[in-house]
């Protein structure tokens, strides 16, 4: 899976690069694009951003700018565009699972200052995502979250297992895991978990999530 990513700060990308996803695309399970919208200024200052018509605070991406930045990435036509935005649909798990199964390659859009002129949204956007509702400098960390959260349903990024055993593939939060020592400041590891009765095991982690989901969100419960 590709990702291109459009963005004036390519160096808030660098922590991606390490870990998990670090690892996946040095094994080119996943590629990660950068294009900096500010190499396709035309201005001899290398501007991008101009006050908004109609007055107001702050400053906007220029249109053209990223126009000519969009048009760099030669395989465009397949990819599908995304603008990361408060105004989009909230991003959640299933929309990722849908993302990362129907799509090679995914363009995302960051925007910073106020916002990107209209006319190129308009123009090569397909989708608007939000991450939830509050406001960020920049559509950057949004862009990360999403390219972290659909990169481990790509096969070898992860083991099988642990994508379905985990936080919502069942529509419930996780049971608590425990490692060594058995003992810790007095708290022991539940009995069941080291009795070896796997479907003991099994049946305790299951009342666990439910418990668990119950009390700390129970409006995932009441979801179709
Ligand atoms: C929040 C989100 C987002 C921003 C979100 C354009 C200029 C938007 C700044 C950007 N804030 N982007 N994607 N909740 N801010 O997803």
């Amino acid at each position: 899976m590709k990702f291109s990513v459009l963005t004036l700060f390519p160096e808030m990308f660098e922590p991606i690069k390490k870990s998990i996803i670090g690892k996946a695309t040095e094994k080119n399970i996943i590629e990660i694009n950068l294009i900096n919208i500010r190499d396709f200024s035309e201005d001899k200052h290398k501007k991008v951003d101009d006050t908004p018509y109609g007055g107001g605070a702050g400053m906007v991406i220029m249109p053209d700018v990223v126009y000519r930045a969009y048009l760099s990435i030669p395989d465009r036509e397949n990819a599908k565009v995304i603008y990361l935005t408060p105004q989009g649909t909230t991003f959640n798990q299933s929309k990722a699972e849908e993302l990362s199964k129907n799509n090679n390659h995914i363009i995302l859009l960051c925007g910073h200052y106020e916002g990107i002129d209209q006319r190129v949204i308009n123009k090569i956007v397909d989708e608007e995502i939000s991450i939830g509702d509050y406001v960020l400098t920049g559509g950057e960390l949004p862009a990360m979250v999403v390219i972290d959260t659909l990169s481990r349903y790509i096969d070898g990024v992860l083991n099988k297992e642990s994508i379905q055993e985990e936080t919502f593939s069942n529509g419930l939060l996780e049971y608590p895991q425990y490692t060594r020592p058995e003992t810790f400041l007095n708290e022991k590891v539940p009995d069941v978990l080291l009795s070896g009765h796997h479907e003991n095991i099994k049946k305790w982690r299951e009342d666990q999530s439910l418990t668990i989901t119950k009390q700390k969100r129970p409006d995932l419960l009441k979801k179709t």
